[in-house]
């Protein structure tokens, strides 16, 4: 990381500079350059992956002002240190290796001068020989039954990712059903266990800790319905551990046998490619699991080994730092054109809202500069139906993401050619919108007066000008799914080391299982202690009129 401040530097000044003179910034006019798409797209043949980056407020100025900003954050360098196994997590003083539980090449990497991979390859074929007798009925239920559903117990990190690879490869689900139990609220744990058969469900606790309230809570819960059936013989055969915690687990009755490891060296929003996966590789077996891993790596060398100028996660970065930090941008839209994808935003919400979510720098000061953008999304065409309204013709600047695929898993009529159009449509509107003198053909042509014509046409008028990305990919596969998340997750590192602030610890989230504890047992008790009268007033109320 730069030790000049951020603002300081040439680059940060020459794009402040550039956004003020705000000449030429026009998609009307830019897209005059017949070569704008090839200039401004990447294309990964072994993907079958295009990004076209072509409908954004940059020109070739603007693009090679951000790629020094780059150059001088020492963003290649920093990754280096990453991948190299460094504390770059420097409050908790940890590596940061979620790329080690990819490194399908095998490649020894380091943490604390030992080598990380003979464990993580251990884990890998435990969850492997799990998975394969789990599908194959090989491990049974306490009464002798195939186990037909899992329930994935876990929150946060140990359930956004997994729950989000389940859906989006339900096309390729040829296992246990995959269940996701996270919120504390009762109503969760009531609605998904009413359908399930204790004989032939497993239990998957996962809590990197094994001491968070919401998962601990829901464990239990979860044991006693279990037991209850089939008496306290049965819990090693329904209930399997994720966890760093392995004191923990043995406290909470789970056989150290039944336990898959990780390590403090994966954050937990990080953590779908280490033992936490264990559910994808359930539902949709081990190999499927595997090119999911091959996906992540793949961009993991594109990451590390890329020029700038052609490194996808490093220009999704740039041109989000350029909206963030110079054109006033508060969000960023994710918009994937497919329902297997529906999570993808909410998982990416807690990505990067939780990563980049700072505000102190490497050196313990307040930054002075805005840091991570508010993420937010639903998939396509949905969403259109909805919010896209403020996109098109709201006050603010939305750039937004979209993502498509060439061929669906399954093709159904004509479903795919008319979900395609309007992602190719979308951002083209976006982009040029509506002209006034075009609105006042159509409504003229429509036999519309011209009194009504004038009163109208300034409300049905697209500025256009909005920014997007889109990513075109062939096909919705493990590896395709596994570069995807990889590409947002490099993303993040790079605004982070950019904005020079630790995108690996989470203090903000450390607090919510702290505040809790301390108000609970005052819900017990009836009584409130010392509090605002706003927060007392409120739990007076709750004890008040709470069904004894
Ligand atoms: C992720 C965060 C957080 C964490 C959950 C669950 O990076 O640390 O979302 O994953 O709070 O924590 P446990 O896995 O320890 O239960």
């Amino acid at each position: 990381m730069n030790s000049l401040g951020l603002t300081q530097t040439p680059a940060w000044k020459n794009l402040q500079k550039r956004k003020e003179e705000g000449n030429n910034l026009i998609l009307k006019e830019l897209f005059k350059d017949e070569n704008r798409f090839k200039e401004f797209s990447i294309k990964d043949n072994e993907l079958g992956l295009v990004f076209d980056y072509s409908k954004n407020l940059i020109d070739k100025e603007i693009f090679s002002l951000l790629i020094k900003l780059a150059e001088a954050a020492g963003v290649n360098e920093y990754a280096k240190k990453m991948f190299n196994g460094d504390k770059i997590n420097w409050t908790e003083k940890r590596a940061v290796l979620h790329i080690a539980l990819r490194n399908s090449d095998n490649h020894p990497i380091y943490a604390d001068g030992k080598d990380v991979m003979p464990q993580i390859n251990a884990v890998l074929d435990k969850m492997k020989k799990f998975s394969d007798d789990l599908r194959s009925g090989k491990w049974i239920g306490a009464t002798g039954k195939k186990i037909t559903d899992i329930v994935n117990i876990g929150i946060g990190g140990s359930d956004l990712g997994p729950k989000m690879v389940c859906e989006a490869l339900k096309y390729y689900a040829d296992g246990p059903n995959a269940h996701f139990l996270s919120n504390i609220d009762g109503a969760d744990i009531y609605e998904i266990l009413k359908s399930l058969n204790p004989e032939t469900t497993l239990f998957i606790v996962a809590s990197k800790t094994f001491t968070t309230l919401e998962t601990i809570t829901n464990a239990l819960s979860a044991r006693k319905w279990s037991v209850g059936k089939m008496g306290e013989n049965s819990v090693k055969n329904h209930f399997v551990a994720l966890s760093t915690n392995e004191k923990k687990v043995k406290e909470f009755g789970i056989d150290e046998k039944n336990m898959f490891e990780f390590w403090d060296f994966v954050g937990g929003r990080y953590s779908l490619w280490s033992a936490i996966g264990l559910s994808i590789a359930c539902n949709v077996g081990f190999n499927r699991f595997r090119e999911l891993l091959d996906g992540a790596n793949y961009i993991d060398k594109h990451f590390l080994n890329t020029p700038y100028e052609k490194n996808i996660p490093v220009i999704m970065a740039l041109l989000g730092i350029w909206y963030n930090n110079f054109l006033g941008a508060q969000s960023h839209c994710v918009l994937p054109y497919s329902q297997y994808l529906h999570r993808f935003p909410a998982y990416l919400q807690q990505g990067d809202m939780e990563s980049n979510g700072k505000t102190v720098n490497i050196d313990a000061k307040r930054v002075n500069y805005e840091t991570g953008p508010i993420i937010w999304g639903e998939p396509g065409t949905n969403g259109q139906h909805s919010f896209y309204q403020l996109i098109h013709q709201g006050t603010k600047c939305i750039p937004s993401d979209f993502i498509g695929f060439v061929n669906p898993p399954k093709r159904i009529g004509s479903h795919h050619e008319k979900l395609m159009a309007n992602f190719f449509a979308q951002p083209e509107a976006l982009a040029f919108g509506l002209s006034k003198e075009k609105v006042i053909e159509n409504l003229t042509n429509s036999g519309m007066s011209k009194d009504e014509i004038e009163k109208l046409a300034p409300y049905k008028v697209f500025e256009g000008n909005k920014p997007t990305n889109s990513f075109l990919i062939k096909d919705l596969t493990p590896r395709t799914l596994g570069a995807l998340i990889a590409l947002y997750e490099h993303k993040v590192f790079t605004q982070g080391a950019i904005w020079r602030i630790n995108s690996f610890d989470q203090w903000g989230v450390e607090l919510g299982k702290v505040l809790a504890n301390i108000i609970l047992p005052e819900l017990s008790d009836g009584k409130s202690n010392a509090h605002d009268c706003s927060t007392k007033g409120l739990i007076d109320e709750f004890n008040k009129s709470k069904v004894k």
